[in-house]
């Protein structure tokens, strides 16, 4: 799964990808105008707690990619544009952080001179959305063309979706917002849309803007489009933090009265809004934790793990996570009758601890 941090220049997404790489904030580094990448452990405790009971070789946790990606800067005519390049980063994302600036630093230009969460929100939006628009009107023209020339069934399909699509557009919403069904968002998967691509909005506050958090929040949600998932963080604060050992860290979070880092909103909330979840394998090797879709099959998950697994599937072990912490084994748990055999049709749970029987 890969997140990609998008926004206008100095908006505190390299400081925020530190945060989320525990890497160190080098200013030659930030100010190279290439993508980043880093692959982010996905913390959890479940698959810690695991760890100590099985004591294996190794504990491999779920991962997300995040790309930083260079902001959006002033051109020579004084204007912020968007690039090609720009929006070729973003669209090879599953889903968008658009990393806003709401803190007030002089030694730090805002590209638009002023900070205005709202505006910069809103002119990443239409921006995108124009993309998007631009895209569906060459499609429609050549769809015609297509149908004319071929009886297709699935280019048939496409075209009201494609125009159902540009009116959205063009009462200025983003398609994430239109409800497409699995079969609609099927024909579209591979345009990389960027209104569709799921978003947050995480504002980068300062100490001293942090008053001004509600009045912030509610001035943006009102004059949007669209209902957007806010992560406000403290971009400069929690990258220090982030420097500090554990429990130097957890102290001086509770004097900040930040209950939940940056770091854990943001994969929490990535997790809830792509519809992911977790299920683990454990032994003497590794404990581990993999990432499936919301409503994966016990084929699917074992498809994940690898592919002969899919094709050679006979059922899944399962157990689920909170009845083995209860219980303490496997073999208490088949007493408990909480320790079950399921085909490949079952939904597995967040949390399951599964073991494959393949051929
Ligand atoms: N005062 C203050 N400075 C910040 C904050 N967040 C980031 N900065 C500073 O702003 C400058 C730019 O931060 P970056 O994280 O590199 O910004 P960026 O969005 O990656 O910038 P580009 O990659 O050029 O688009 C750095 O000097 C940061 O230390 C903040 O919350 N408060
Ligand atoms: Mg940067």
């Amino acid at each position: 799964m890969q997140i990609g941090l998008v926004g206008l220049q100095f908006s505190g997404k390299t400081t925020l990808f530190n945060t989320l790489s525990l890497q160190e904030y080098d200013p030659e580094l930030a100010a190279k105008e290439e993508t980043k990448i880093e692959v982010v452990k996905v913390p959890d405790e479940r698959l810690d707690h695991l760890t100590e009971l099985f004591n294996p070789k190794k504990q491999v946790n779920a991962v997300i990619e995040f790309f930083d990606i260079p902001g959006l800067k002033m051109s020579e005519e004084g204007k912020v544009k968007i690039t090609s390049s720009f929006l070729n980063n973003v669209k090879n994302n599953d889903a968008l952080i658009y990393v806003i600036r709401q803190f007030d630093d002089e030694t730090v230009p805002h590209p638009m001179n002023t900070v205005d969460p709202l505006r910069d929100i809103q002119f990443l939006e239409t921006e995108f959305l124009l993309h998007d628009l631009a895209f569906f009107e060459n499609r429609i023209e050549k769809l015609k063309k297509d149908i004319q020339k071929m009886k297709d069934e699935k280019l048939k399909r496409e075209l009201p979706l494609a125009e159902k699509c540009v009116s959205f557009l063009e009462e200025e919403k983003p398609l994430r917002d239109l409800g497409l069904s699995e079969d609609e968002l099927k024909l579209l998967s591979g345009y990389q849309l960027l209104t569709l691509k799921p978003l947050v909005v995480a504002v980068n506050f300062d100490e001293n803007s942090m008053d001004k958090f509600e009045n912030v929040i509610s001035n943006i949600t009102q004059n949007l489009n669209s209902e957007i998932n806010f992560i406000p963080f403290f971009a400069k604060i929690e990258y220090e933090l982030s420097l500090l050992d554990a429990e130097d860290r957890k102290s001086f979070m509770q004097d900040y009265g930040i209950e939940i880092s940056a770091k854990d909103k943001i994969i929490q909330t990535a997790y809830k809004l792509l519809g992911l979840s977790s299920f683990f394998t454990v032994g003497e090797d590794e404990c581990r934790a993999w990432t499936i879709k919301n409503g994966y099959t016990a084929q699917q998950a074992a498809g994940v793990i690898h592919t002969d697994f899919f094709n050679k599937f006979i059922r899944a072990e399962v157990v689920h996570y909170s009845d083995y912490i209860q219980y303490g084994s496997f073999a208490k748990c088949k007493d408990a009758g909480v320790w079950r055999l399921e085909g490949k049709e079952y939904q597995v749970k967040d949390g399951d601890i599964l073991n494959i029987r393949h051929n």
